[in-house]
């Protein structure tokens, strides 16, 4: 047996998994103690399931035909070097990716700025961005501050915007223990979620008035002086501000926007701030507006007017993808260096330069993920190299997505199966599966940990850093000369002074190490003064708002056995007969209007497009229909980004037809 990080969700268990006959069993040690969720427990399945990507592939014509290894990444890097010299290297853009260890995502942003390009992204873009904006500008840094096992000591757990009953499964027993301890569980959603079955107060808000809440519940807290005044006085800025800024989000205010009862949101006020201390967890419900940043800032208000920090508290942005936390850490962003370093932070930038073997390296933001299809479409950028990740399915308003990847000179795209994507390249380069190769990954606890090789690769397949390497090396850049995996991990380790005297056969041997620490902010936050900010927002309305041609509000969400773009999960024969139907749901009195009934195919249709499927009755506040995200629902979703560059997958204008 042999201990391999889960490739799915970033609450980061372990498995165990048998080399003879790849069954998995559940590590027993931390983070997962003896538990797996379905998705981990089938997680080999895909790996052996038919369409696996067996050689490099080449497009001749309409035709997608087997090359060599040699051929494919020679005409691939004279055709960059050739786009480089016509129209500068930021013609160029590489998308990394959460799905592939610390190592290779370090590769993949290596290339690109010694190429000479910031235009190095992963789906976090997406996902949490927002939250790494909005807690850099709040605490100073940018990730989840407290280790999964504080959970259990909190005396209370606020679940903000995020379901972890579905995405989550295994951080629903921390949940759960706190709760069998005493912990008041509070779950805000705009529908009946799974995840609320456990919660003592259920709040079912209208889409995008969160902020509201999170204003109203600081303006209780403040009226009734319920907050920490040694806390707020000594370690945090912008007290008065906030004060002010909430003034007008009275309960009774805020139960006309939300839909929330005034009572409600004290009593759920009172409760969270006598608790005495309290976690605050959130997801995609917050981040995926153009509010996202606002969204995030108003919630962490909440747990530093409390002080629910450190021994007493913690954010909580639980992580989507098994490695997007890694993939931030090593750098595969374009705006920041490893480590969430600016890229303006000259000291930091001309050290990594010299540990590559360069002066300096480019210092421009590079375009976020979802900033390159209008830049394509721009004729400013011309090659993209992709590295598991499959946007013609995941970014908002996909039929734009699509027309810009048709626009390419060059589409590369490297992944285990030919994906939606994938049928847009150039190349395609056939990827070894998680369990196929060894490599470090981090948790949404900021967790590093070994995943150890279990098998051969599939095929004619390579490891992602073994083809990186290829690559890096036929570009003519310099260091790409490694010997193993475990040089590239010594070569990260270097660049983080709280890995400097860690040794490799001390992260294979463990549950892993914390980077920087267990805990952050304990006593002093990583600002320049060291205080925290408190930063007053207002609500900001969603980009679409409904209208008599689009009258209902189109929210997306996520299903237990179906992951993402599905590649994985529709792959496991397993999962599959799990999976149910995913379905439209549609308030009571809306599908009564409409003439729709329970099991009813319905057509969906926003200003981008429109999709059918069945619909399930209730579950969600008049007005609202919420779509699983997987598969289609992105022909529908609004484009519009937020500060931190997410697209409002959570809030589109839509109108609903029974059809059929
Ligand atoms: N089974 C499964 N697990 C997964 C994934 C998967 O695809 N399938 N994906 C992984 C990834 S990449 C991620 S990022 C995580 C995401 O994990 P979550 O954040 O839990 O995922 P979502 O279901 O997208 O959104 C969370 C909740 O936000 C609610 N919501 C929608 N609009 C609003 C709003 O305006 N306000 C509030 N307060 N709530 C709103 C939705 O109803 C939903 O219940 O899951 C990870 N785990
Ligand atoms: N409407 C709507 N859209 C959303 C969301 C939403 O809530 N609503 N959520 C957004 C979020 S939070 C996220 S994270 C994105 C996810 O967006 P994506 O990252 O594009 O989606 P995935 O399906 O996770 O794609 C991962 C790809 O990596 C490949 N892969 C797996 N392992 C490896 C490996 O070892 N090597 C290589 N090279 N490839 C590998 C898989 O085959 C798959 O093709 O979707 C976003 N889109
Ligand atoms: S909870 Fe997440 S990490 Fe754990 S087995 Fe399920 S998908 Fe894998
Ligand atoms: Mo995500």
């Amino acid at each position: 047996m042999k201990a391999v990080v889960c490739p799915y969700c970033g609450f980061g268990c372990r498995l165990l998994v048998d080399e003879k006959t790849m069954k998995v069993k559940p590590y027993p040690g931390e983070p997962n103690r003896g538990k797996l969720c379905p998705k981990g427990l089938h997680s080999t399945e895909f790996v052996r399931s038919g369409g696996r990507l067996r050689r490099p592939l080449k497009r001749v014509g309409s035709a997608m035909v087997p090359v060599s290894w040699g051929v494919a990444i020679e005409e691939i890097s004279n055709k960059l070097l050739e786009i480089r010299e016509l129209y500068g290297a930021d013609a160029v853009a590489f998308l990394a990716s959460s799905k592939i260890s610390n190592e290779e995502n370090y590769l993949v942003q290596k290339i690109a700025r010694l190429f000479g390009t910031n235009n190095i992204d992963n789906c976090a873009r997406l996902c949490h961005e927002a939250s790494v904006h909005a807690l850099k500008l709040a605490v100073g840094t940018g990730a989840q501050t407290n280790p999964y096992e504080d959970l259990e000591a909190f005396n209370a757990i606020l679940i903000w915007g995020y379901n972890p009953a579905e995405t989550h499964p295994v951080v629903m027993d921390y949940i759960l223990r706190a709760k069998r301890n005493g912990a008041k569980i509070i779950v805000v959603d705009v529908r009946e979620t799974r995840t609320m079955a456990f919660a003592d107060y259920k709040l079912v808000i209208r889409p995008g008035t969160d902020i509201t809440l999170a204003n109203a519940i600081a303006n209780v807290i403040i009226r009734e002086e319920l907050y920490d005044e040694d806390f707020v006085r000594s370690r945090t800025d912008g007290f008065s501000e906030v004060r002010m800024g909430v003034m007008k989000y009275t309960p009774e205010y805020a139960e006309k926007v939300t839909g929330v009862s005034a009572e409600t949101i004290q009593e759920v006020a009172r409760t969270f701030a006598r608790a005495g201390s309290g976690a605050l967890m959130w997801g995609m419900g917050l981040t995926q507006h153009v509010s996202g940043v606002e969204n995030v800032l108003a919630v962490i208000n909440l747990a530093l007017l409390l002080g629910y920090i450190g021994e007493r508290g913690g954010l909580y942005p639980m992580r989507g993808q098994n490695n997007v936390q890694g993939a931030a850490y090593m750098g595969a962003l374009s705006e920041f260096l490893p480590g969430y370093i600016p890229l303006t932070d000259e000291r930091f930038r001309k050290r990594v330069a010299s540990l590559w073997g360069v002066e300096d390296l480019p210092t421009e933001r590079g375009l976020y993920l979802t900033e390159l299809w209008d830049a394509i479409e721009r004729g400013d950028v011309r090659a993209l190299y992709i590295v598991g990740e499959n946007p013609a399915v995941s970014e908002a308003d996909f039929i734009h997505v699509r027309k810009a990847l048709r626009k390419l000179d060059l589409l590369v795209v490297q992944d285990l199966f030919m994906t939606r994507t994938a049928r847009y390249a150039h190349y395609v380069l056939p990827a070894s599966a998680f369990c196929e190769k060894s490599g470090s990954y981090m948790n949404s606890e900021r967790r590093i940990q070994w995943s150890h090789r279990v098998c051969e690769p599939y095929g004619d397949s390579k490891p992602d850093w073994k083809i990186l390497m290829m690559l890096g090396k036929a570009l003519g850049l310099p260091g790409f000369d490694y010997s193993s995996i475990e040089e590239i991990t010594a070569e990260y380790f270097r660049l983080f002074p709280e890995l400097e005297e860690r040794s490799v056969e001390e992260l294979k041997n463990s549950d892993g190490i914390f980077l920087p620490r267990k805990r952050l902010h304990t006593w002093e936050f990583a600002t320049p003064d060291g205080k925290a900010r408190l930063i007053a927002v207002e609500q900001i309305e969603p980009w679409e708002r409904p209208d008599k041609e689009y009258p209902l509000v189109l929210t997306t969400v996520r299903k237990i056995s179906h992951y993402n773009t599905g590649e994985m999960t529709l792959r496991s024969s397993s999962l599959v007969r799990l999976m149910g139907e995913p379905k439209a749901l549609i308030n009571e009195k809306d599908a009564k209007k409409l003439g729709i009934n329970d099991g009813d195919w319905v057509e969906i249709e926003t200003r981008r497009g429109k999709i059918r499927m069945r619909a399930k009755v209730g579950g969600v506040p008049e007005g609202v229909i919420a779509v699983p995200f997987h598969f289609k629902a992105n022909k529908l979703t609004s484009p519009a980004l937020n500060k931190a560059g997410t697209p409002e997958f959570k809030f589109s204008a839509c109108r609903v037809k029974r059809f059929g």
